[in-house]
């Protein structure tokens, strides 16, 4: 007669091992008042937030790896999650390839520097959320990509927002985005790339200067009477704008 335990190893509930070396290694510093994140081909998963305030300038990040390693450039030290001090900016390079998935959430640097965040080949979500800071540029790349931009504030006075989603079908939500004031020059720009089928969505948003392209076929663009505030506004490469 087969035993109860049968049935684990018939649906191979073993290889549930093997899941937790699938998400890479992922090199991380702090060196300077910058937060540098360097990824890897696997498809690596990360959460970073904001831990307090450093007393005498920048703030404390958590970088943390959801089933990805860490490497602590600045110690040597590898674990699955590090605390970095006195950041005032950071460069997240993930454009070696993977699915890669990337949480940027509750952090402010304004008036201390700017985020830069890059994805390439795979098929990336970004989610970033209740962020502050001086400027914010985004790559998306290649692959089918989502990209969430929430409740984000961006006080240079110009520069602010720059999205490229690459090519493959990409989803891109603005919800709250800020980049400066009407007449700061402050701007929104984003790039759907070549890709067909794109999604692009703003949703009360405000800057001086608003331009939305896409260079694929059959791009969709939300955007009229959604509560955004443009001093000057564009959209081009469309074919349903609404
Ligand atoms: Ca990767
Ligand atoms: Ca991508």
């Amino acid at each position: 007669m087969r035993s109860r335990f049968d049935f684990g190893r018939r649906f191979g509930f073993e290889r549930l091992e093997d899941r937790t070396v699938l998400n890479g290694t992922v090199l991380v510093s702090g060196a300077g008042g910058a937060l540098t994140l360097l990824g890897d081909t696997s498809s690596n998963y990360l959460l970073i937030r904001q831990a307090g305030v450093t007393p005498g300038g920048g703030v404390n990040i958590r970088v943390q790896g959801l089933a990805t390693t860490l490497e602590n450039v600045d110690t040597g030290a590898t674990g699955n999650a590090f605390t970095f001090t006195g950041i005032t900016s950071m460069a997240l390079d993930l454009t070696q390839g993977g699915n890669d998935h990337l949480t940027l959430i509750n952090t402010n640097i304004a008036g201390q520097g700017d985020i830069a965040i890059g994805m390439s080949s795979g098929n990336d979500i970004l989610a970033v959320a209740n962020v502050r800071a001086d400027d914010l540029a985004i790559s998306l790349g290649a692959g089918n990509d989502v990209a969430s931009v929430v409740n984000v504030a961006l006080t240079a006075t110009s520069g602010g927002f720059a999205l490229d989603a690459g090519g493959g079908r990409d989803t891109v939500v603005l919800n709250r985005l800020q980049s400066g004031n009407p007449g700061s020059g402050g701007g929104i720009a984003v790039q759907m790339g070549p890709g067909n089928r794109d999604v692009l969505t703003v949703v009360v948003c405000s800057a001086d200067g608003a331009a939305f392209s896409d260079n694929g076929t059959g791009g969709i663009l939300v955007w009229k009477h959604t509560g955004n505030h443009f001093g000057l506004e564009a959209d081009a490469g469309f074919q349903i704008v609404v």
